[in-house]
């Protein structure tokens, strides 16, 4: 209990929220128990600036095992090979986590291939509001305007013309599977570094269901807390002759004390994910995304790509007139989760784009199946077609 009558109320109030929602926001998930038990030791006392065994601060013995075994659950969880592959656990989320991968390896000025915010991709992939736009150059790159899909041979024509020093492979609203081997020879054909950032499908990634990007990139960074469910953290994977620059650059560079308490949560969570059980909750994940996306489709409702491959789907509910904030609002009465999003060449503006966002990585974790999902995506078509007569909440 907290001694805090106010506050303890409001957490309660959304303890509670989060219970009675469905939760279809696709970098959202929900940690166990263990997570969060970790997440509020009193690890959270401990300063411990630098790296396992070169502490700035003294009584840092245990925190360094911590931190060790969360390297080595992240190496194993991915199956790298340590002479290969290091990690850092430190970054405090993943948007410090590009930075630094940024700062590491690209000198300020020069260009960073990411794609455009309103396609999908991120705002620290170089977005003009985002610092990582103000000190690098961003090269964007969309998808095809007829299939909704990143076409690899523009890609490849823009990446000779323009020659970026790193390119970004990685997305927040991309429904489609990657083809890492083709962002490969992409940045080959420029001579440029190939960082992945794979928070949105990392649990996917550890689970089997989508391929993994180690075979080909130089650097992988990943945020934890979506499909991958642990706390909010991110971690950075690097061949072995870009680490020590990535290392420099989260602290001191970027950095100061690590958060050890979410580096412990990490931890538990890459424990977790290393289970068989996990691989279950991956495929009923993309199973789910890809039954909730087919049962609107014949509803009526255009989905982007006109599918998915992972966890995540996007609907132009402009197509019938239903804006996508105004989408959003109307399913939150409704105790729908979901939040508003662009979808490729959107003729609107980002505050009321065209379209939502769905995801199924918190619902699958909450044991729901496809029959559900069948069940959620017609609850979706009758509240934004006003089909619900009698309100239910
Ligand atoms: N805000 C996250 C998402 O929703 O995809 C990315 O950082």
């Amino acid at each position: 209990m907290i001694d805090d009558k106010r506050l303890f109320d409001l957490i309660q109030q959304e303890d509670k929220r989060q219970k009675r929602v469905i939760n279809l926001i696709a970098s959202e998930n929900y940690v166990s128990r263990a997570v969060l038990k970790a997440l509020g030791s009193t690890l959270v006392n401990k300063y411990a600036e630098g790296y396992p065994g070169k502490r700035y601060y003294g009584g840092n013995n245990l925190v360094d095992e911590i931190e060790n075994l969360t390297k080595l659950r992240a190496l194993n969880l991915f199956k790298l090979d340590p002479r290969k592959w290091q990690v850092n656990v430190q970054p405090y989320s993943g948007s410090p986590a590009n930075m630094a991968v940024y700062l590491a390896l690209v000198p300020p000025g020069e260009k960073i291939m990411g794609m455009e915010l309103s396609m999908g991709g991120h705002l620290t992939h170089g977005h003009r509001v985002s610092a990582t736009g103000r000190f690098w150059k961003q090269v964007a790159y969309g998808v095809d305007k007829k299939t909704e899909r990143i076409d690899y041979d523009a890609l490849k024509v823009l990446a000779k013309k323009e020659k970026p020093k790193l390119i970004v492979a990685g997305f927040t609203a991309y429904p489609r599977r990657i083809d890492f081997k083709k962002f490969r020879q992409i940045a080959d054909a420029c001579g440029a570094v190939l960082l992945v950032d794979m928070s949105h499908i990392a649990g996917l990634v550890a689970g089997g269901v989508h391929a993994s990007p180690f075979p080909y990139a130089d650097i992988v960074m990943t945020t934890t807390h979506k499909t991958l469910r642990g706390p909010r953290a991110a971690m950075i994977f690097s061949h072995s002759m870009f680490s020590s620059l990535i290392d420099k650059a989260v602290f001191p560079g970027l950095q100061g004390g690590p958060h050890i308490n979410q580096i412990a949560a990490v931890a538990t969570a890459l424990h977790e994910a290393s289970q068989s059980a996990f691989k279950t909750y991956a495929k009923q994940t993309v199973v789910n995304a890809q039954a909730l996306a087919s049962e609107l489709k014949k509803l009526g409702w255009r989905i982007v790509s006109g599918g998915t491959d992972t966890h995540l789907l996007l609907v132009d509910t402009w197509a019938r007139g239903v804006s996508g904030a105004a989408a959003s609002d109307m399913l939150e009465c409704e105790g729908i989760i979901v939040n508003k999003n662009t979808i490729p060449y959107d003729t609107r503006t980002p505050a009321d784009p065209s379209g939502i966002r769905i995801g199924t990585a918190a619902v699958t974790t909450r044991g729901i199946k496809e029959k559900d999902v069948v069940r959620i995506a017609q609850k979706i078509d009758a509240i934004l077609l006003h089909k619900i007569k009698d309100k239910t909440r």
